[in-house]
Protein backbone atom coordinates (compact mmCIF):
# COMPACT_ATOMS: atom_id res chain seq x y z
CA UNK A 1 0.00 0.00 0.00
CA UNK A 2 1.01 3.54 -0.63
CA UNK A 3 0.45 5.80 2.06
CA UNK A 4 -0.52 9.34 1.46
CA UNK A 5 -0.78 10.01 5.26
CA UNK A 6 -2.79 9.56 8.47
CA UNK A 7 -5.62 10.94 9.83
CA UNK A 8 -5.80 11.52 13.71
CA UNK A 9 -9.34 12.13 14.63
CA UNK A 10 -10.90 12.77 17.93
CA UNK A 11 -14.76 11.94 19.09
CA UNK A 12 -16.46 12.41 22.17
CA UNK A 13 -18.72 9.43 22.48
CA UNK A 14 -20.84 9.43 26.03
CA UNK A 15 -21.53 6.11 27.43
CA UNK A 16 -25.21 5.09 28.20
CA UNK A 17 -24.37 4.95 31.59
CA UNK A 18 -21.38 5.29 33.67
CA UNK A 19 -18.75 2.41 33.61
CA UNK A 20 -17.32 2.08 37.12
CA UNK A 21 -14.13 -0.05 37.81
CA UNK A 22 -11.57 -0.50 40.20
CA UNK A 23 -9.78 2.14 39.28
CA UNK A 24 -11.89 4.58 38.51
CA UNK A 25 -15.43 5.88 36.82
CA UNK A 26 -15.46 6.35 32.66
CA UNK A 27 -18.65 8.63 31.54
CA UNK A 28 -17.39 9.54 28.12
CA UNK A 29 -14.92 7.92 25.89
CA UNK A 30 -12.47 10.61 24.24
CA UNK A 31 -11.95 8.34 21.13
CA UNK A 32 -8.30 8.57 18.98
CA UNK A 33 -9.21 7.69 15.54
CA UNK A 34 -6.50 6.88 12.61
CA UNK A 35 -7.54 6.88 9.19
CA UNK A 36 -4.64 5.58 6.99
CA UNK A 37 -5.23 7.19 3.48
CA UNK A 38 -3.76 5.14 0.95
CA UNK A 39 -3.88 5.25 -2.82
CA UNK A 40 -6.44 2.42 -3.62
CA UNK A 41 -8.05 2.73 -0.20
CA UNK A 42 -8.36 3.97 3.20
CA UNK A 43 -8.46 1.90 6.62
CA UNK A 44 -9.58 2.65 10.39
CA UNK A 45 -7.93 1.78 13.23
CA UNK A 46 -9.46 3.19 16.91
CA UNK A 47 -7.14 3.49 20.07
CA UNK A 48 -8.25 2.31 23.06
CA UNK A 49 -6.32 4.29 25.43
CA UNK A 50 -8.28 6.15 27.80
CA UNK A 51 -8.34 9.74 29.18
CA UNK A 52 -5.72 8.73 32.13
CA UNK A 53 -3.11 6.44 32.47
CA UNK A 54 -5.41 4.75 35.02
CA UNK A 55 -5.79 0.91 33.21
CA UNK A 56 -2.68 0.62 31.64
CA UNK A 57 0.15 3.61 31.48
CA UNK A 58 -1.26 5.16 28.09
CA UNK A 59 -3.47 7.61 27.94
CA UNK A 60 -5.32 9.23 24.51
CA UNK A 61 -3.17 12.66 24.53
CA UNK A 62 0.39 10.62 25.28
CA UNK A 63 -0.87 8.19 21.99
CA UNK A 64 -1.49 10.82 19.84
CA UNK A 65 2.05 12.47 20.45
CA UNK A 66 3.63 9.48 20.39
CA UNK A 67 1.83 8.72 16.65
CA UNK A 68 2.92 12.37 15.82
CA UNK A 69 6.37 12.59 17.05
CA UNK A 70 7.65 8.99 16.32
CA UNK A 71 5.16 6.30 14.85
CA UNK A 72 3.86 8.47 11.66
CA UNK A 73 8.21 9.70 10.58
CA UNK A 74 8.59 5.64 11.43
CA UNK A 75 6.21 4.63 8.99
CA UNK A 76 7.74 7.21 6.33
CA UNK A 77 10.72 6.60 6.21
CA UNK A 78 9.83 2.70 5.98
CA UNK A 79 7.73 3.79 3.13
CA UNK A 80 10.63 5.38 1.54
CA UNK A 81 12.99 3.15 2.08
CA UNK A 82 10.79 -0.03 1.88
CA UNK A 83 9.57 -2.28 -1.10
CA UNK A 84 8.12 -0.85 -4.24
CA UNK A 85 4.59 -1.92 -2.88
CA UNK A 86 5.01 0.48 0.28
CA UNK A 87 4.28 -0.58 3.81
CA UNK A 88 1.83 -3.33 4.94
CA UNK A 89 0.88 -4.39 8.61
CA UNK A 90 4.08 -5.83 8.97
CA UNK A 91 6.03 -2.96 7.77
CA UNK A 92 4.41 -0.93 10.58
CA UNK A 93 5.04 -3.60 12.91
CA UNK A 94 9.00 -3.69 12.31
CA UNK A 95 8.86 0.13 12.05
CA UNK A 96 7.38 0.52 15.48
CA UNK A 97 9.36 -1.96 17.76
CA UNK A 98 12.14 0.53 18.39
CA UNK A 99 10.31 2.54 19.93
CA UNK A 100 9.49 1.10 23.77
CA UNK A 101 5.89 0.34 24.93
CA UNK A 102 2.96 2.32 23.90
CA UNK A 103 1.23 -0.52 22.16
CA UNK A 104 -2.48 1.00 22.25
CA UNK A 105 -0.53 3.96 20.19
CA UNK A 106 1.30 1.37 17.71
CA UNK A 107 -1.65 -0.61 17.76
CA UNK A 108 -3.88 2.04 16.44
CA UNK A 109 -1.79 2.99 12.97
CA UNK A 110 -1.05 -0.94 12.67
CA UNK A 111 -4.80 -1.38 12.28
CA UNK A 112 -5.42 1.36 9.78
CA UNK A 113 -2.62 0.22 7.46
CA UNK A 114 -3.97 -3.68 7.74
CA UNK A 115 -7.73 -2.39 7.41
CA UNK A 116 -6.13 -0.16 4.37
CA UNK A 117 -4.18 -3.11 2.62
CA UNK A 118 -7.22 -5.29 3.10
CA UNK A 119 -10.08 -3.39 1.84
CA UNK A 120 -7.35 -2.67 -1.74
CA UNK A 121 -7.27 -6.24 -1.71
CA UNK A 122 -10.55 -7.46 -1.23
CA UNK A 123 -10.02 -9.06 1.96
CA UNK A 124 -11.90 -9.56 5.17
CA UNK A 125 -9.89 -9.52 8.36
CA UNK A 126 -11.46 -12.78 9.30
CA UNK A 127 -9.74 -14.40 6.12
CA UNK A 128 -6.74 -12.70 6.73
CA UNK A 129 -6.98 -13.86 10.93
CA UNK A 130 -8.14 -17.19 10.41
CA UNK A 131 -11.42 -16.88 11.44
CA UNK A 132 -13.85 -20.12 11.56
CA UNK A 133 -17.13 -18.63 12.86
CA UNK A 134 -19.37 -15.92 11.51
CA UNK A 135 -20.94 -15.11 15.09
CA UNK A 136 -19.97 -15.30 18.37
CA UNK A 137 -21.27 -15.30 21.67
CA UNK A 138 -21.93 -12.21 23.41
CA UNK A 139 -20.68 -11.32 27.18
CA UNK A 140 -21.16 -8.11 29.09
CA UNK A 141 -18.66 -6.56 31.69
CA UNK A 142 -20.99 -4.80 34.68
CA UNK A 143 -19.72 -2.23 36.26
CA UNK A 144 -19.24 -1.56 40.31
CA UNK A 145 -22.81 -0.32 41.41
CA UNK A 146 -24.11 1.62 44.61
CA UNK A 147 -25.71 -1.34 45.79
CA UNK A 148 -26.71 -5.01 45.16
CA UNK A 149 -30.07 -4.35 44.22
CA UNK A 150 -28.99 -1.95 41.62
CA UNK A 151 -26.28 -4.80 40.28
CA UNK A 152 -29.19 -7.15 39.82
CA UNK A 153 -31.28 -5.16 38.07
CA UNK A 154 -28.41 -3.98 35.64
CA UNK A 155 -27.67 -7.72 35.45
CA UNK A 156 -31.56 -8.51 35.02
CA UNK A 157 -31.79 -6.48 32.33
CA UNK A 158 -28.17 -7.76 30.44
CA UNK A 159 -29.71 -11.71 30.87
CA UNK A 160 -33.22 -10.36 29.10
CA UNK A 161 -31.37 -9.12 26.56
CA UNK A 162 -29.60 -12.04 25.95
CA UNK A 163 -26.17 -12.00 27.22
CA UNK A 164 -24.54 -15.82 27.54
CA UNK A 165 -22.25 -14.50 30.27
CA UNK A 166 -21.88 -11.78 32.96
CA UNK A 167 -18.38 -10.41 34.14
CA UNK A 168 -18.55 -8.26 37.61
CA UNK A 169 -16.27 -5.95 38.48
CA UNK A 170 -15.10 -6.40 41.59
CA UNK A 171 -12.70 -4.50 44.09
CA UNK A 172 -12.11 -5.05 48.09
CA UNK A 173 -15.31 -4.25 49.67
CA UNK A 174 -17.24 -5.34 46.49
CA UNK A 175 -16.59 -9.02 45.87
CA UNK A 176 -18.09 -11.66 47.37
CA UNK A 177 -21.54 -10.28 48.71
CA UNK A 178 -22.44 -9.47 44.89
CA UNK A 179 -20.99 -12.58 43.71
CA UNK A 180 -23.26 -14.39 46.07
CA UNK A 181 -26.16 -12.14 45.22
CA UNK A 182 -25.79 -12.77 41.32
CA UNK A 183 -25.67 -16.62 42.18
CA UNK A 184 -28.80 -16.16 44.95
CA UNK A 185 -30.83 -14.46 42.04
CA UNK A 186 -29.83 -16.04 38.95
CA UNK A 187 -28.95 -19.20 39.93
CA UNK A 188 -25.69 -21.65 39.45
CA UNK A 189 -26.48 -21.83 35.44
CA UNK A 190 -25.51 -18.51 34.22
CA UNK A 191 -21.76 -17.81 33.04
CA UNK A 192 -20.42 -15.79 35.70
CA UNK A 193 -16.89 -14.10 36.13
CA UNK A 194 -15.27 -11.68 37.76
CA UNK A 195 -12.26 -8.99 37.18
CA UNK A 196 -10.58 -7.16 39.78
CA UNK A 197 -8.53 -4.80 37.19
CA UNK A 198 -5.00 -5.66 39.72
CA UNK A 199 -7.10 -3.75 43.17
CA UNK A 200 -5.41 -6.95 45.39
CA UNK A 201 -3.05 -8.32 46.55
CA UNK A 202 -1.41 -11.78 47.50
CA UNK A 203 -2.65 -10.92 50.91
CA UNK A 204 -5.58 -10.96 49.99
CA UNK A 205 -5.76 -14.66 49.11
CA UNK A 206 -8.34 -15.99 51.67
CA UNK A 207 -10.38 -13.50 51.11
CA UNK A 208 -10.47 -14.54 47.12
CA UNK A 209 -10.71 -17.92 47.96
CA UNK A 210 -14.40 -17.19 49.25
CA UNK A 211 -14.98 -16.72 45.72
CA UNK A 212 -14.64 -20.82 45.24
CA UNK A 213 -17.59 -21.64 46.35
CA UNK A 214 -19.25 -19.93 43.31
CA UNK A 215 -18.49 -21.55 40.67
CA UNK A 216 -16.87 -19.01 39.01
CA UNK A 217 -15.67 -19.26 35.23
CA UNK A 218 -12.39 -17.40 35.88
CA UNK A 219 -11.04 -14.56 37.87
CA UNK A 220 -9.49 -11.51 35.79
CA UNK A 221 -6.36 -10.08 36.39
CA UNK A 222 -6.55 -9.75 40.97
CA UNK A 223 -2.59 -8.63 41.35
CA UNK A 224 -0.90 -6.00 40.02
CA UNK A 225 0.44 -6.12 36.43
CA UNK A 226 3.78 -7.32 36.82
CA UNK A 227 3.36 -9.70 39.86
CA UNK A 228 3.16 -13.02 37.26
CA UNK A 229 4.63 -14.73 39.89
CA UNK A 230 2.39 -13.71 42.27
CA UNK A 231 -0.43 -14.72 40.51
CA UNK A 232 1.60 -18.01 40.28
CA UNK A 233 1.50 -18.02 44.13
CA UNK A 234 -2.45 -17.52 44.14
CA UNK A 235 -3.64 -20.02 41.70
CA UNK A 236 -2.28 -22.41 44.44
CA UNK A 237 -4.19 -21.31 47.08
CA UNK A 238 -7.56 -21.11 45.14
CA UNK A 239 -9.62 -22.70 42.79
CA UNK A 240 -11.34 -20.06 40.57
CA UNK A 241 -9.18 -20.62 37.35
CA UNK A 242 -7.06 -16.74 36.87
CA UNK A 243 -6.89 -15.20 33.97
CA UNK A 244 -4.19 -12.53 32.82
CA UNK A 245 -5.29 -8.91 31.35
CA UNK A 246 -3.18 -6.57 32.01
CA UNK A 247 -0.29 -8.94 32.22
CA UNK A 248 -0.42 -10.41 28.83
CA UNK A 249 1.43 -7.54 26.81
CA UNK A 250 3.10 -9.87 24.07
CA UNK A 251 3.07 -13.34 22.92
CA UNK A 252 6.37 -13.64 25.45
CA UNK A 253 4.55 -12.30 28.39
CA UNK A 254 1.77 -15.27 27.66
CA UNK A 255 4.73 -17.93 27.09
CA UNK A 256 6.20 -17.32 30.54
CA UNK A 257 2.81 -16.33 32.38
CA UNK A 258 1.52 -19.91 30.96
CA UNK A 259 4.73 -21.69 32.23
CA UNK A 260 5.10 -20.00 35.26
CA UNK A 261 1.35 -21.19 36.15
CA UNK A 262 -0.22 -17.43 36.72
CA UNK A 263 -3.13 -18.24 34.84
CA UNK A 264 -4.79 -21.11 32.98
CA UNK A 265 -7.20 -18.35 30.79
CA UNK A 266 -5.85 -15.76 28.74
CA UNK A 267 -7.97 -12.01 28.08
CA UNK A 268 -6.98 -10.67 24.30
CA UNK A 269 -7.38 -7.14 23.81
CA UNK A 270 -4.98 -5.94 20.34
CA UNK A 271 -4.46 -2.49 21.84
CA UNK A 272 -2.95 -4.55 24.83
CA UNK A 273 0.16 -6.06 22.92
CA UNK A 274 0.54 -3.93 20.17
CA UNK A 275 -2.05 -4.64 17.13
CA UNK A 276 -3.52 -7.88 15.64
CA UNK A 277 -0.29 -9.65 14.46
CA UNK A 278 0.58 -10.05 17.90
CA UNK A 279 -3.14 -10.46 18.94
CA UNK A 280 -3.01 -13.64 16.54
CA UNK A 281 -0.09 -14.56 18.30
CA UNK A 282 -0.78 -14.50 21.39
CA UNK A 283 -4.14 -16.82 20.56
CA UNK A 284 -1.15 -19.07 18.72
CA UNK A 285 1.10 -19.42 22.05
CA UNK A 286 -1.90 -19.93 23.89
CA UNK A 287 -3.47 -22.97 21.68
CA UNK A 288 -0.36 -24.59 21.61
CA UNK A 289 -0.36 -24.51 25.52
CA UNK A 290 -4.05 -25.72 25.99
CA UNK A 291 -4.76 -22.18 27.51
CA UNK A 292 -8.01 -20.92 26.68
CA UNK A 293 -8.91 -17.49 25.65
CA UNK A 294 -11.21 -14.62 25.10
CA UNK A 295 -11.64 -11.23 23.75
CA UNK A 296 -11.39 -8.42 25.83
CA UNK A 297 -13.15 -4.99 25.45
CA UNK A 298 -12.31 -1.61 25.86
CA UNK A 299 -15.61 0.35 25.51
CA UNK A 300 -14.76 0.39 21.59
CA UNK A 301 -16.89 2.61 18.90
CA UNK A 302 -18.20 0.36 16.38
CA UNK A 303 -14.24 0.09 14.75
CA UNK A 304 -12.90 -0.96 17.14
CA UNK A 305 -16.03 -3.74 18.20
CA UNK A 306 -16.03 -4.90 14.57
CA UNK A 307 -12.31 -6.22 14.66
CA UNK A 308 -12.53 -7.24 18.10
CA UNK A 309 -15.28 -9.78 17.00
CA UNK A 310 -13.82 -10.62 14.00
CA UNK A 311 -10.80 -11.93 16.52
CA UNK A 312 -13.36 -13.61 18.48
CA UNK A 313 -14.32 -15.89 15.80
CA UNK A 314 -10.30 -17.52 15.83
CA UNK A 315 -11.05 -21.13 16.82
CA UNK A 316 -8.89 -20.91 19.89
CA UNK A 317 -11.46 -18.15 21.70
CA UNK A 318 -13.64 -20.89 23.13
CA UNK A 319 -15.34 -18.31 26.23
CA UNK A 320 -17.56 -15.41 25.29
CA UNK A 321 -15.97 -12.24 24.96
CA UNK A 322 -16.34 -8.75 26.53
CA UNK A 323 -18.21 -8.27 23.10
CA UNK A 324 -21.46 -6.78 23.71
CA UNK A 325 -23.90 -4.90 21.37
CA UNK A 326 -23.39 -1.26 20.44
CA UNK A 327 -26.51 -0.24 22.30
CA UNK A 328 -24.55 -1.70 25.85
CA UNK A 329 -22.16 1.35 25.13
CA UNK A 330 -23.72 4.30 23.11
CA UNK A 331 -26.87 5.60 22.00
CA UNK A 332 -25.52 6.07 18.56
CA UNK A 333 -22.44 4.37 17.25
CA UNK A 334 -20.54 5.78 14.79
CA UNK A 335 -20.93 2.59 12.14
CA UNK A 336 -24.13 0.67 11.83
CA UNK A 337 -24.53 -0.97 15.11
CA UNK A 338 -23.16 -4.18 16.25
CA UNK A 339 -26.65 -5.64 17.55
CA UNK A 340 -27.52 -8.74 20.12
CA UNK A 341 -28.73 -12.39 17.58
CA UNK A 342 -29.65 -14.98 20.08
CA UNK A 343 -27.11 -13.89 22.68
CA UNK A 344 -24.41 -13.21 19.56
CA UNK A 345 -23.05 -10.82 17.77
CA UNK A 346 -22.26 -11.46 14.08
CA UNK A 347 -18.65 -10.81 12.15
CA UNK A 348 -18.43 -8.72 9.73
CA UNK A 349 -18.15 -9.76 5.64
CA UNK A 350 -16.88 -7.07 4.59
CA UNK A 351 -13.12 -6.29 2.98
CA UNK A 352 -10.82 -5.44 5.83
CA UNK A 353 -12.81 -4.88 9.45
CA UNK A 354 -16.39 -4.76 7.36
CA UNK A 355 -17.94 -1.15 8.53
CA UNK A 356 -17.32 2.20 7.94
CA UNK A 357 -18.12 4.94 9.71
CA UNK A 358 -21.56 6.70 9.01
CA UNK A 359 -20.48 10.33 7.57
CA UNK A 360 -22.97 12.52 9.25
CA UNK A 361 -22.66 11.09 12.74
CA UNK A 362 -18.59 10.81 12.57
CA UNK A 363 -19.04 14.37 11.73
CA UNK A 364 -21.32 15.52 14.29
CA UNK A 365 -19.09 13.60 17.22
CA UNK A 366 -16.00 14.65 16.07
CA UNK A 367 -14.13 16.97 18.44
CA UNK A 368 -10.90 17.74 16.36
CA UNK A 369 -8.96 16.51 13.13
CA UNK A 370 -5.38 16.48 12.00
CA UNK A 371 -3.12 15.54 8.80
CA UNK A 372 -0.04 13.86 8.96
CA UNK A 373 1.24 13.49 5.67
CA UNK A 374 3.82 10.64 4.90
CA UNK A 375 5.32 11.28 1.35
O1 LIG B 1 -15.64 -3.11 26.18
O2 LIG B 1 -17.21 -4.21 27.22
C1 LIG B 1 -16.18 -3.57 27.21
C2 LIG B 1 -15.49 -3.30 28.53
C3 LIG B 1 -14.97 -4.54 29.11
O3 LIG B 1 -14.49 -4.62 31.44
C4 LIG B 1 -14.11 -4.32 30.33
N1 LIG B 1 -12.88 -3.78 30.11
O4 LIG B 1 -10.25 -4.70 32.31
O5 LIG B 1 -11.33 -5.86 30.93
C5 LIG B 1 -11.13 -4.78 31.47
C6 LIG B 1 -11.94 -3.55 31.16
C7 LIG B 1 -11.02 -2.44 30.75
C8 LIG B 1 -11.69 -1.18 30.36
S1 LIG B 1 -12.36 -0.34 31.66
C9 LIG B 1 -12.54 1.28 31.18
MG1 LIG C 1 -9.91 -6.83 32.49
Amino acid sequence: MRLEGLELRRIAMPLVAPFRTSFGTERERDVLLVRAVGADAEGWGECVAMGAPLYSSEHVDGAAEVIRRFLAPALAAAAAGGLAEGVDAWTAEAAFAPFKGHPMAKAAVETAVLDAVLRAAGMPLGGFLGAVRDRVPAGVSVGIMDSVPALLDAVAGYLDAGYLRIKLKIEPGWDVDPVRAVRERFGDAVLLQVDANTAYTLGDARQLARLDPFDLLLIEQPLAEDDVRGHAALARLIRTPICLDESIVSARAAADAIALGACSIVNIKPGRVGGYLEARRVHDVCAANGVAVWAGGMLETGLGRAANVTLAALPGFTLPGDTSASDRYYARDITPPFVLAGGHVAVPQGPGIGVSPVPDVLAEVTTATSWIPLK
